[in-house]
């Protein structure tokens, strides 16, 4: 449900978007052409050291861009493809040159008391921030922490400098501005992209070799706040079938394909597909949200709740036959907004598929099998994590209030026996634990419709939902809850095994829902993480 107190600032984004300033974001691509991967950064010697320039502009369909661009000869491309391998250093320069107007939206909120991290002042639709989601990475400033990091328009750039963790999960990651009542607004107009930690190959042969796709579905409404059509994009390309024509990837015939997806969406639940002459056909997937699964496994339909991913092998069809992916419908409930049906892609089978389809982006291969020493899954971050006794365990709860016939719906995530409040800039961490413990946490959603549960820095193990143990125990950084069916119906649940063993992420972060609009309106809050 979106909040109609968000009216007013959508009327005035309306308003404005007849001040158009020129164009600062690069143009995105034509509808019903081949999808092209983004610029892949890599580090060298051990270090990715990028620059990139947070824009705005608004293009003429009216849509908000907001472009993350790294400077090439060619000129600007958008959120390129961060490449690091374990143990190596991000270094990125990030600046805030955003010239729109809206600073007069005025919902920043009060950082009052707040270490400053970065430039000083009120946050505002023009300010901007960074989170590496996914990434478990200490919280604190220049590194990953969305609390005080705030960059204003037009100062110095900010550095961001972090560590990969020599025993980060080999994966699919992502990063985005993460400024608190602005997220949804900047990750709508596009201001979102890949990281890898590369080295799959070593946990998983299985994608040695392979052509490697990076595939990031975004999701774009007109004025978000505004109930309405909106539409899905594959690597910025509309995928509106059949408004527009589809995004075609090209493959070749029967050939196999590594695609890495990430839903940077704002708040769609996608169930994703391809499908051959109308029939799903099955995916070995390989990892979820950046963590290799415990045994790769087939799946016809993969569920990635908004900020999930998903590293799958896709098998072309033989010659002559009709692909699509295609994301299927999902009802997230009474008071929920409808995820449509949507073909994201058709897939071109042919012989000549064409492996490098341009010049400023590029499409990757994996690297071939080496007969050099494999990792093994027990060398990396959260290993052993299912075996661990739990130190405490707590019940969390989502759930919204209506404010009355035009009242404003408050979305709330409480840990259970406190009082429901929405998050506040300079609150106190409403969770303290210590480094070394691992908690069992039961996140229930009692809100009649469905919630995605993240929490920065760390992953946690999915051991039950609704009660029951799950099969397949997966390590995810974002989860869905779907919506409670109403009174005389259970509250639908997850339980999520949580990991704080490691010391590096000791310090205060969040958890919140990852409906974007959510999390602005303060479905978050903070949690303490002692060092031991
Ligand atoms: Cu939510």
């Amino acid at each position: 449900m979106r909040s109609v107190s968000r009216y007013l600032l959508a009327i005035l984004t309306c308003g404005l978007a007849f001040l158009r300033p020129a164009a600062q974001c690069p143009m995105r691509p034509d509808p019903g052409t081949v999808v092209q991967d983004a610029l892949s950064l890599r580090s060298v010697n051990g270090v990715l050291n990028a620059e990139l320039t947070m824009r705005h502009s608004v293009d003429t369909g009216g849509f908000n861009h907001y472009c993350l661009n790294h400077q090439t000869d060619k000129g600007d491309v958008e959120s390129p493809t961060l490449r690091l391998n374990q143990g190596d250093h991000l270094v990125l320069d990030v600046k805030d040159r955003i010239e729109s107007a809206d600073d007069s939206a005025g919902m920043g909120m009060d950082m009052s008391g707040l270490p400053v991290c970065g430039d000083t002042g009120t946050p505002t639709l023009s300010s901007t921030n960074m989170h590496f989601h996914g990434l478990n990475v200490p919280p604190i400033c220049h590194q990953d922490d969305v609390l005080t990091t705030l960059l204003q328009p037009g100062k110095p750039a900010f550095e961001f400098n972090m560590q990969i963790p020599k025993n980060e999960p080999p994966g699919l990651y992502w990063y985005h501005p993460h400024v608190h009542g602005f997220t949804e607004f900047q990750v709508n107009g596009g201001a979102a992209g890949a990281l890898i930690v590369e080295g799959m190959e070593k946990l998983r042969p299985q994608v040695a070799g392979l052509t490697q796709r990076v595939f990031v579905i975004r999701q774009q409404y007109l004025v978000p706040w505004v109930p309405g059509p909106y539409q899905l994009t594959i690597n910025y390309q509309v995928a509106a079938f059949p408004t527009f024509p589809d995004p075609i990837i090209e493959m070749k015939p029967n050939e196999k394909q590594f695609w890495r997806v990430a839903n940077a969406t704002i708040q769609d639940f996608m169930p994703l597909q391809v499908q051959f002459n109308g029939k799903p056909q099955k995916l070995q997937l390989i990892a979820l949200d950046g963590y290799p699964l415990a045994k790769p496994r087939f799946e016809d339909t993969i569920l990635l709740p908004p900020a999930g991913r998903a590293e799958f092998i896709v098998q072309a069809p033989p010659q002559n036959n009709e692909a699509i992916f295609i994301s299927l419908a999902y009802s997230t409930g009474p008071t929920g907004n409808p995820d449509l049906q949507q073909e994201l892609a058709k897939i071109e089978v042919s012989k000549d598929a064409d492996e490098t389809p341009a010049t400023t982006q590029e499409t990757q291969k994996t690297k071939p099998a080496e007969p050099a020493p494999r990792t093994s899954m027990g060398s990396i971050k959260f290993a052993g994590l299912s075996k661990q006794k739990p130190t405490a365990l707590r019940k969390l709860y989502f759930s919204e209030e209506f404010g009355g016939t035009n009242g404003p719906i408050q979305f709330y995530v409480t840990v259970d026996g406190q009082k429901q409040k929405v998050f506040e800039a300079n609150e106190k961490p409403v969770i303290t634990t210590h480094v070394g413990a691992v908690e069992d946490w039961i996140v229930e959603n009692r809100a009649l419709e469905t919630h995605a549960f993240h929490i920065h820095q760390i992953h946690f193990l999915l051991t039950e939902v609704d009660g029951k143990p799950v099969k397949d125990q997966n390590l995810r950084d974002t989860i869905e809850i779907p919506f409670w069916e109403g009174p005389g119906h259970p509250y639908p649940s997850v339980k999520l095994r949580m990991d704080f063993r490691d010391p590096t992420i000791a310090g205060t972060f969040v958890f919140h829902c990852h409906i974007l609009l959510h999390e602005d309106l303060g479905m978050m809050h903070k949690i303490l993480v002692l060092p031991k």
